[in-house]
């Protein structure tokens, strides 16, 4: 029998901040019913696709999603319905049309990603595929190495931190088993480390810790600290990375560092601060340095750092295959952030990707601060071959099931399971 989609049914339910989220559950004509659920960012870029809020400030402080959850059960599903669930970019071609907007303002992006993503969940289940192997075929068995979020400021946590960012990445690790055990151990000495200096250790969005910090720098000092207290070498077996998402602290034309006290930097400043911490710190990436509409810094910033490191755009791109067009022509980075819900369909996504590859440049698939239980961007990962993943601490659960799925499947691939230290390219190939 010919799989169908028979029901297409949107629920309102909350994600890790408590606030509301959609969830779209797909049922097929053989049964099969799937869901998937769509995260939210809170340092989101301004050309992101359409987040549809209800505004009603008498639900949810105006955060409710009941209009999205109208526009999945009254406009989206009745002209997919009899669909084949393996139709996906036919499914997710319609849905822009539907939307008939430039940002899928009017349906949503959160509606529509939430279709997007259940219906390839339907059509792996009924393949009868796991979901990496039915989106990334039998070769792609590239296991990520996590971004791991281990340190959060800026708009992630309440705290004197500016940056929003402080990651690390077991490089040097030989499976994705034993990285993750790295970076659970470092994370261990880190509370440890912050305790003994009196530091809090309570957690920020995406799980990592949030301490009142003198300054910006000194996260990279006891990350540092806790990696060797953990018996690791730094650079070696694991390394830094950084979001400081640039963006949110962009004011008035400065780079404003007003939660440290840090007083204004123009780009090159920024620039030049970066060059000095490379100097010191194993930094191997470092996402949105600068703002989302700085194309002029960001040119200087690739052609300064990117020789020596992943420079990632996340806010200026916003997974957009028009603006990571343009990165590419400008070498504005090398590398990009993925993010599903920044364009709001699968097939947009991956046509994002495949620019990426195209051009020689890194692309790291991520969550975002405000998450679900929902593993989808596990097997995404996996499928895509990118070798690399951001997906927050090792602490919330709805952080913790990305990083359990992917151990599933590196156990499920067993010896045909790759995980490699994605910085062995030539940065300058990219650029
Ligand atoms: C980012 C993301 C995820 P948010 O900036 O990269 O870490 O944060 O989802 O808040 O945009
Ligand atoms: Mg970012």
């Amino acid at each position: 029998m010919k799989p169908e989609i028979s029901s297409i049914e949107a629920l309102e339910i909350l994600d890790s901040r408590g606030n509301p989220t959609i969830r779209v559950t797909v049922t097929l004509n053989n049964d099969i019913s799937v869901s998937a659920s769509v995260p939210s960012g809170a340092s989101t870029g301004e050309h992101e696709a359409v987040e549809l809020r209800d505004k009603d400030k008498k639900r949810y402080r105006g955060k409710g999603v009941l209009r999205a959850v109208a526009n999945v059960n009254n406009v989206i599903a009745p002209e997919l319905l009899g669909m084949n669930p393996h139709s996906q970019s036919e499914i997710d071609k319609l849905m822009i049309e539907l939307d008939q907007t430039n940002n899928k303002g009017r349906l949503g992006a959160n509606a529509i990603l939430g279709v997007s993503m259940a219906v390839a969940r339907a059509a792996a289940q009924s393949s009868h595929l796991p979901l990496y192997v039915y989106l990334g075929g039998l070769t792609n068995n590239k296991i990520p190495v996590p971004m791991m979020n281990i340190l959060n400021g800026g708009k992630h946590a309440d705290n004197s931190v500016d940056f929003q960012e402080f990651m690390i990445m077991p490089i040097g690790a030989p499976t994705f088993r034993e990285a993750l055990r790295y970076c659970a151990e470092t994370f261990h000495s880190l509370r440890e480390i912050l305790q003994k200096k009196g530091y809090s250790t309570n957690v920020g969005d995406e799980g990592g810790f949030a301490p009142n910090l003198k300054s910006n720098e000194e996260a990279c000092e006891v990350i540092l600290d806790a990696i060797q207290a953990a018996g690791y070498k730094p650079g070696e077996d694991i390394a830094l990375a950084l979001d400081p998402a640039a963006s949110s602290f962009f004011e008035g034309g400065a780079y404003d560092l007003v939660k440290s006290r840090q007083g204004k930097k123009t780009s090159s400043e920024m620039t030049s601060l970066y060059k000095t911490w490379i100097e010191k710190y194993p930094i191997v990436s470092i996402e949105d340095g600068l703002a989302e509409n700085d194309w002029e810094g960001f040119r200087e910033h690739t052609a300064v750092l990117g020789e020596k490191i992943q420079i990632v755009g996340d806010d200026i791109y916003v997974t957009n295959p028009k603006f990571i067009t343009r990165g590419i022509d400008e070498k504005t980075s090398n590398a990009v952030l993925i993010k599903l819900n920044q364009i709001g369909t699968l097939t947009e996504t991956i046509d994002a990707i495949n620019i990426a590859q195209k051009a020689d440049w890194g692309y790291v698939i991520s969550h975002r601060s405000g998450e679900t239980e929902d593993t989808f961007i596990a097997d995404f990962a996996v499928a895509m071959n990118g070798g690399q993943i951001k997906t927050g601490s090792v602490c919330r659960s709805e952080r913790i099931a990305k990083y359990n799925r992917l151990l599933e499947i590196e156990s499920e691939l067993g010896t045909r399971a790759v995980f490699e230290n994605p910085f062995k390219r030539d940065f300058s190939r990219g650029n």
